[in-house]
């Protein structure tokens, strides 16, 4: 297990835990041509690749903040099997299990990130995550809250735009409530920020933290750079109240760069049933196998053979 019952307990109490070096050099470095390969176009040129300046009534503002959302796709990516794969590692689903103390997770978010010195402005006031991710509110209960993972694939310093954010504790003394849909006043944002803590992390460094935290995100300053993350959101199966994502959205979609090479639990977490389900028949396995050519259909099979 590359977590521990600390950071379950630090998830619970702060809002957020962070584990340094979480994924291995080898599953993150293979990633890095991937982002090159999607993103490496827009990266802006030496030039334009210093850090932004921008004042609060600058009228290209709007412009520059909705720029920060462009370099960003959402599974399936159109890269690598490891790539399509790293949001749903082994290691992840436990840590989304373990966090929300149940046994079955679906993963409901799954997005690429590569932010650049100079490109867009990143400046965020504080704010929680949950307006797009629920109608109602965050829950109370453990295993109705979501599990939200950034992790990253560049070493990130105070100058790669880190994340700042303030534990429940300290936003709790500082706003006097923890009733996030109040919003921020711009006093108390500044108070905030006196409190923040900042994750400056290497690459291979894992953020976990949920819709009802206080963080914002901040500009890149250092001249050239860049930091490429990932945001990957877990919910427990069945929490119909939490959803980003449509998976089936769209016929034609990238889908053989991920399936044929998931395993069933991974499956499981875009919401393909596990073998046994009773969704599974005869029918079913042949039908699936030939939509998603090189999928590995020997376990639905196995599974079937109680049922003949
Ligand atoms: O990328 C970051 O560091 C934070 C971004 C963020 O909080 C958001 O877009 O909601
Ligand atoms: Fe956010």
């Amino acid at each position: 297990m590359r977590f521990s019952q600390d950071h379950i307990r630090q998830w619970r109490e702060d809002g957020f835990c962070i584990i340094e070096n979480f994924f291995t050099k080898e599953e993150y470095l293979p990633l890095l041509s991937d982002f090159e390969k999607l993103y490496g176009s827009v990266a802006p040129p030496p030039g334009q690749d210093e850090a932004l300046v921008v004042s609060p009534d600058d009228e290209n503002l709007r412009k520059l903040k909705s720029d920060g959302f462009k370099i960003m796709d959402t599974l399936p990516y159109d890269g690598s099997a490891e790539l399509n794969l790293i949001s749903l590692h082994p290691q992840l689903i436990a840590f989304a299990k373990a966090l929300l103390g149940v046994d079955g997770v679906h993963m409901y978010q799954s997005h690429t990130w590569a932010k650049y010195t100079g490109l867009a402005d990143y400046e965020q006031t504080f704010h929680c995550d949950f307006n797009n991710h629920t109608l109602t509110c965050p829950a109370e209960a453990e295993e109705l809250r979501t599990v939200d993972f950034i992790f990253y694939l560049t070493d990130v310093s105070t100058e790669h735009g880190a994340l700042r954010y303030v534990t429940k504790s300290d936003a709790k003394e500082i706003l006097g409530h923890d009733f996030p849909v109040k919003g921020i006043e711009l006093e108390e944002h500044y108070a905030l920020v006196d409190r923040e803590k900042t994750v400056a992390v290497p690459a291979g460094s894992l953020l976990a933290h949920g819709i009802d935290t206080m963080h914002r995100g901040t500009n890149l300053t250092l001249r050239g750079g860049r930091r490429f993350s990932m945001t990957v959101g877990f919910k427990a199966v069945g929490n119909d109240q939490i959803a980003f994502h449509t998976w089936q959205a769209a016929a034609g979609r990238p889908w053989q760069n991920l399936i044929p090479h998931a395993a069933p639990e991974q499956l499981a977490c875009l919401g393909i049933p596990l073998p046994g389900d009773r969704f599974w028949t005869p029918r079913t396995i042949e039908v699936t196998e030939s939509r998603w050519p090189g999928i590995d259909m020997e376990p639905y099979k196995r599974s079937l053979i109680g049922f003949k």
